[in-house]
């Protein structure tokens, strides 16, 4: 019953039961995971190295084992204890969550659970994720979500084997990374005088300030948390568009120096965005210095989003720029002004990720492509010659309601069954990723009461691959019902973990 569905299972006579003399052997990081992820429920101290009694052992280590992959791993469990290897020790990380997964439901819970016996079914596991980048998007720019709910989302993702956060830090209603050289950032773009009461084209505004932000030093401690459960986090700074919060902090950086904004209190798309001055530019080059100084991901996301290009239509500062650099389009700045800030963080050795409206304004080189405005755009990346990780609201826009019944709490629009999430065929990307833009998620309740079960759909598609379709592209019965029973069962660990989820249908 494991979830996401192992590459190869066998299932053989007898089982292991854990007990307080059972010992571990394995890398320090992979033993301490094991302790952490194990010991509150169970209250076994999981020594190391051989135990005094004759409890049996866990033994992890990596091994020179190509066919493995960077996150592959092989999982033997017998009467005699529990043996693991893998290439990497993210490898061995996967591992441990899924011994975690082999053990009663109860082992999730928080505290001490009595009289439940630790026992493991004999296995032999061959584990092989089907995609390298399996993300969740948890958009912290609209709502601030609480930092310690940020750890509980790193422990998510890594419970269902993703292994992406990324992190949506900055929008037009608010900035929440810390920048020490433009400390206005957080301290004005930070807060917001109102948000919108019930949906936003109703027009009605709460009156009640929000704001936050992240210190780098909090957001470091985050990171190495998610590295030891092997979960990698991806900054974005959403650029030159939903800038306005940017904007309100440093005016110069808009253009029309002469209007004081406002962080932007209600949702949608502002009208004002980056100026593409060398002033500007090197302040937004400044500001990722700062960020990658936090975030050692390879990856840095720097957005591309719905930019409207009516203030550099109408400034003749940028309309020069585009004619000497012979860009047919205004709009077309975009690119070439994205392909600079790429430059800038090549040098820091970093890649950039950009959403795919960028394709349409001249993507640089070597920027991978988040298509997100239908899976068309998926095609369009892949032809373009770019890496690209699939995003389409239609299939992962976790913020969208499951279902248009009476039931469903407001949401920006509907509707992503669980089933379309399941019957997802992503083709040859680098991976998948579910978002979460959280305009209609105000608090961590609300994230994971969307988030799951649908993340546990798609964190399937992306480690075990897509279901199976026939020509007509019907998922066969069989396989939606096969999951579904595997996921009732999984439902009862994340009533364990405390998870308010969206009930099944
Ligand atoms: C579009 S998806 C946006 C976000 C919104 C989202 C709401 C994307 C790259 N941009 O700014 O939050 O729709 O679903």
């Amino acid at each position: 019953m494991l979830l996401p569905r192992p590459t190869r299972l066998v299932r053989s006579a007898g089982d292991f039961t854990l007990t307080a003399s059972t010992g571990v052997q394995a890398p320090d990081g992979i033993a301490d995971l094991l302790r952490e992820l194990i010991t509150p429920a169970t209250g076994l101290p999981l020594p190391d190295g051989p135990a005094a009694g004759a409890g049996g052992m866990i033994s992890m280590r990596t091994v020179d084992a190509a066919q493995l992959g960077a996150e592959g791993y092989r999982l033997t469990v017998d009467p005699s204890g529990v043996r693991a290897e893998a290439a990497t020790e993210v490898g061995l990380r996967w591992a441990v969550q899924t011994l975690r997964q082999l053990l009663p439901e109860q082992v999730y819970a928080a505290a001490p659970v009595r009289g439940v016996p630790w026992r493991l079914p004999a296995v032999e596991i061959v584990d092989v994720p089907t995609y390298a980048w399996r993300g969740s998007l948890l958009d912290v720019a609209r709502w601030c979500h609480p930092l310690p709910f940020l750890y509980r989302y790193v422990d998510l993702l890594a419970a269902h084997k993703l292994n992406t956060l990324h992190l949506h830090l900055t929008d037009d209603q608010g900035w929440r990374f810390e920048v020490r050289r433009y400390p206005r950032l957080t301290e004005v773009g930070g807060y917001r005088a109102a948000s919108p009461a019930g949906h936003a084209r109703d027009g009605r505004a709460d009156g009640v300030p929000h704001g936050g932000w992240y210190r780098q030093a909090d957001l470091r401690d985050l990171v190495a948390y998610a590295h030891r459960r092997g979960v990698r986090i991806m900054p974005e700074i959403d650029l030159p568009g939903h800038a306005q919060a940017a904007i309100a902090a440093y005016p110069e950086f808009g253009n029309d120096h002469t209007r004081q904004l406002a962080v932007r209190t209600t949702w949608g798309i502002s009208t004002h965005v980056l100026n593409l001055e060398p002033a500007t530019l090197a302040a937004v080059c400044d500001i990722f210095d700062e960020v990658v100084d936090v975030f050692p991901f390879e990856y840095v996301h720097v957005g591309g989003d719905e930019v409207p290009s009516a203030e550099w239509a109408a400034s003749p500062a940028a309309t020069a720029r585009a004619a000497a650099l012979g860009l047919p389009r205004v709009a077309d700045l975009q690119g070439w002004w994205t392909g600079q800030l790429a430059a800038h963080l090549a040098g820091h050795r970093r890649r950039i990720a950009v959403w795919d409206e960028l394709l349409d304004r001249g993507a640089p080189a070597g920027a991978t492509v988040f298509a997100w405005r239908g899976t068309d755009r998926i095609d369009a990346a892949r032809a373009a010659g770019l890496p690209v990780v699939a995003a389409p609201y239609t299939h992962t826009y976790f913020d969208w309601a499951e279902s248009d019944g009476p039931a469903e709490p407001l949401a920006i629009a509907g509707t992503v069954p669980l089933e379309t999430v399941y019957g997802f065929q992503p083709g040859e990307v680098l991976g998948v990723q579910g978002q979460l833009w959280s305009e209609y998620l105000p608090t961590p309740q609300r994230v994971l009461w969307r988030a799951f079960p649908r993340l546990a759909a798609l964190a399937e598609v992306g480690w075990s691959g897509p279901v199976a379709v026939d020509v007509d592209g019907v998922v066969p019965a069989g396989t939606w019902a096969e999951f579904r029973d595997r996921l009732t069962v999984h439902l009862r660990r994340l009533d364990q973990l405390g998870v308010g989820y969206r009930p099944l249908d």
